[in-house]
């Protein structure tokens, strides 16, 4: 990827962190705060624009750039269970980057995380609380804060 860059906000407070990253044209928000899926899909919605669509190896690559620099380990990704063929935006998913063995379903595990170590995607209990990408879509050269 040639054009990437990672930028970090002064945190708003002793919780919540949010990263920014400009990826070509798509401008993701990582959202350091644990909620569970539907209450991070409403996060996005009303702050943003979704829950984060990964759409090919580069964006994948640079969600796991962005999330090894943060020290968060999983991140809900806006793909779940119905069954995994849409993203939360309600594209088709047509590229996936699912663990060996994954989407497994355990335990009632319709929705999507993203493993910051690997980059790959596991299904996991929807209710789970960890931290959220979200996105805010096309975007301009202009890079600001939000
Ligand atoms: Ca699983």
């Amino acid at each position: 990827s040639s054009f990437f860059t990672f930028m970090h906000r002064t945190p708003l407070n002793n919780k919540k962190h949010l990263f920014t990253i400009y990826n070509n044209v798509t401008n993701y928000v990582l959202v350091n705060e644990t909620l569970t899926w539907p209450d991070a899909r409403m996060y996005c919605r009303e702050h943003h624009r979704d829950l984060a669509s990964i759409r090919n190896q580069e964006e994948n690559d640079n969600i796991l750039q962005a999330l090894k620099a943060s020290g968060v380990a999983y991140a809900w990704i806006g793909l779940y269970r119905n069954p995994w063929a849409f993203w939360s935006d309600k594209s088709p998913s047509t590229f996936t980057n699912w663990k060996t063995g994954e989407p497994n379903n355990i335990i009632a595990e319709y929705c999507a995380a993203f493993n910051a170590v690997s980059g790959e995607w596991l299904d996991e209990n929807c209710g789970n609380m960890v931290p959220f990408f979200c996105f805010k879509g096309e975007v301009t050269q202009t890079l600001s804060f939000f």
